[in-house]
C-alpha cells in the first residue's frame, strides 16, 4: 500500500479513538522523545476532548526540557485505547509492559523494518527521523491537525538529533522543508542546542581517556572499551559513556568506529557508527540492529568483542576493495 494511504488510515484511527496512548523505545533518545511529545501535543490541541497520553518507563534527563511525560496508567486503561508506538523497530524494545493490551496498535518508525507488531505498520526508511514522519502527517492534514511551539520544538529536536544536526545522508530537501515548518514556531535554537550538546567537565575527562585508549584495526576500524571502573572514576552513566562513540567520528580512512561500554550487570553494550559503509548487518549478528550507519548491539565477553572487531575489519576491508570515493 502507498505510504500516503497508510498515513490516511492512521489519521482515521486517531479520529476514531477517544483514548490514545503513545509509547516509545527503551533508552529514549532525542527522536523518540521528540516524536512522542510532538505527536502528543499535536493531538492534544487538535482534539481537546480526547484523552492523549505519552507514557514511557525510562527517562532521559537531558531531554526533560521538552516537556514531561504522563503518569503511568494501569493495564485496564489500555483496553479501550489506541496505542501508537513510535521510533521502535522491534517489540522487545518497546518501553511499556502494557502496550499489547491496547485495542489496536499502530507502529510508526523509520528504522530498517524488522518486525510488524502493529495492526497498522508504517515504516518509512527514507526518513532520517520519526519526527519527520510526524511532521509530514501534520503537514498534509493541516485542515484537521494543529501544531504549537511545544510540539514544534520537540519535533525539531527529534530531527536535529537523529540527523547529527542536519549532517547525515538522509537529510533531503524534503527533510529541510519539514524542518522549516517547525522553525516557523519561533524556536530558540541557541537554547535547544545548549540543552542537547553542552557537556560537563567529567564527560570531557572521560573523553580524554577514550582518545588515549582507542585502537585501530589494520583496515582502520577504531574501537574503544569503556570499563565500569572508568565510568566510576568520573561518575559517568553508561548512557553518557556510550554517547562518546561520536568522539571517534572524524578520522580519515577510519570509516567504522565502535564503542564498547561495560554495563552494571557486566553485559557490554556496543555502539557502532560508520560513514559510507553499512554496518547494520554486522550489528544483527550481535543481537542488535538499527540503521545503515548507526546501530547498536550487545556482547557478553572479551572473546565476542574481539570477534566483532574482526568482523568489522572484514566489512571495512571488503568495502575499501570494492568502492571508490570514500574518505
Ligand atoms: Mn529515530
Amino acid at each position: 500500500m502507498e505510504n500516503k494511504e497508510i498515513r490516511k488510515q492512521i489519521l482515521n484511527k486517531i479520529i476514531a479513538y477517544e483514548k490514545i496512548i503513545i509509547c516509545r523505545h527503551v533508552r529514549p533518545d532525542g527522536d523518540c522523545m521528540g516524536s512522542t511529545i510532538g505527536l502528543r501535543e499535536i493531538l492534544r490541541i487538535s482534539f481537546p476532548d480526547k484523552k492523549i497520553y505519552s507514557i514511557g518507563y525510562q527517562t532521559a534527563e537531558y531531554l526533560s526540557f521538552l516537556s514531561l511525560e504522563d503518569e503511568k496508567l494501569p493495564e485496564e486503561e489500555y483496553k479501550d485505547a489506541l496505542v501508537i508506538v513510535v521510533d521502535t523497530a522491534n517489540s522487545d524494545r518497546i518501553d511499556n509492559p502494557y502496550y499489547k493490551s491496547g485495542k489496536e496498535i499502530i507502529k510508526i518508525d523509520h528504522h530498517i523494518r524488522v518486525e510488524d507488531f502493529g495492526t497498522i505498520n508504517y515504516v518509512d526508511e527514507d526518513m532520517p527521523a520519526t519526527a519527520c514522519i510526524i511532521t509530514e502527517l501534520y503537514e498534509e492534514n493541516r485542515d484537521i491537525l494543529q501544531m504549537n511551539q511545544k510540539a514544534a520544538q520537540a519535533l525539531y529536536v527529534g530531527i536535529a538529533t537523529d540527523t547529527g544536526r542536519f549532517r547525515y545522508r538522509g537529510v533531503s530537501a524534503k527533510v529541510l522543508r519539514l524542518s522549516a515548518i517547525l522553525l516557523d514556531y519561533d524556536l530558540d535554537l541557541e537554547k535547544i542546542y545548549a540543552n542537547l550538546y553542552l557537556k560537563d567537565i567529567a564527560s570531557l575527562k572521560l573523553q580524554g581517556d577514550v582518545f588515549r585508549k582507542f585502537k585501530s584495526t589494520p583496515n582502520g576500524v577504531l574501537y574503544v572499551y569503556v570499563t565500569n571502573k572508568m565510568q566510576k572514576k568520573y561518575n559517568i552513566s553508561p548512557e553518557d559513556a556510550a554517547a562518546l562513540v561520536n568522539s571517534l567520528d572524524s578520522v580519515k580512512d577510519s570509516l567504522i568506529w565502535i564503542i564498547f561500554v561495560e554495563q552494571k550487570d557486566k553485559t557490554i553494550r556496543v555502539r557502532i557508527r560508520s560513514r559510507f559503509v553499512a554496518i547494520d548487518k554486522l550489528a544483527n549478528k550481535y543481537r542488535g540492529g538499527g540503521h545503515a550507519n548507526a546501530s547498536g548491539a550487545v556482547v557478553y565477553n572479551g572473546r565476542e568483542i574481539k570477534q566483532l572487531v574482526k568482523d568489522a575489519d572484514e566489512v571495512l576491508e571488503k568495502f575499501k576493495a570494492s568502492e571508490e570515493g570514500w574518505l
